[in-house]
């Protein structure tokens, strides 16, 4: 992909909070958005082939290769294991994926994410790096991820992913009540 469709910059209205006490968040998975007008369901990924180890270093080939575009992805929610294909293309290892679109929030408040993650990944919500486990890694799950919304709506999610050999995951979860599940479909758009 020669246009780069990653958006540079913090966009207002989201804020990390880094501060203990989050007395506002709450996801609500029985929420129905309506997509805005030009929104189609799941999340955009295109592709790019290649032996990376490091999420800056897919940035860089991407934005002098063009990609392989994918079928939208529903949501993120994947636990490939070993010997499978990765995401929805048809290559096991060495793949990279620029996921872009947006995500939505129905009321303000700070919102608990958790990122699992193999091999490398840098996910942003609104312009701001809320997760980066940039190297090849086993699968992981980040810390909950503290993010701030000033308001109920869509806002850009891009995340850049790559897996190398063995075995791959990558899923976002939030904090529904007291446990963390994917963020629904129903919650993206591109
Ligand atoms: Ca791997």
């Amino acid at each position: 992909m020669m246009g780069l469709k990653l958006i540079l910059g913090a966009v207002a209205g989201v804020s990390l909070a880094f501060a203990s006490g989050f007395a506002t968040g709450s996801a609500n998975a029985a929420d129905a958005p309506m997509r805005d007008d030009g929104m189609q369901a799941g999340l955009a990924v295109d592709y790019y082939y290649g032996d990376f180890d490091h999420v800056d270093k897919v940035l860089e080939y991407a934005s002098r290769k063009d990609s392989a575009q994918g079928a939208p992805l529903v949501n993120l929610d994947f636990r490939g294991g070993a010997g499978k294909p990765v995401l929805n293309q048809k290559h096991k290892d060495f793949v990279a994926a620029l996921i872009t679109g947006y995500i939505y929030f129905s009321a303000p408040g700070t919102y608990m994410f958790k990122v699992r993650s193999n091999d490398g990944v840098r996910v942003a919500i609104g312009g701001l790096t809320v997760l980066e486990d940039a190297k090849p890694h086993p699968d992981r799950t980040s810390d909950p991820l503290p993010v701030k919304v000033s308001a109920a709506g869509w806002l850009p999610i891009e995340i850049v992913y790559f897996e190398r050999k063995g075995s791959w995951s990558i899923e976002l979860t939030w904090q529904v009540g007291s446990d963390f599940s994917a963020v629904p479909a129903s919650h993206f758009a591109h």
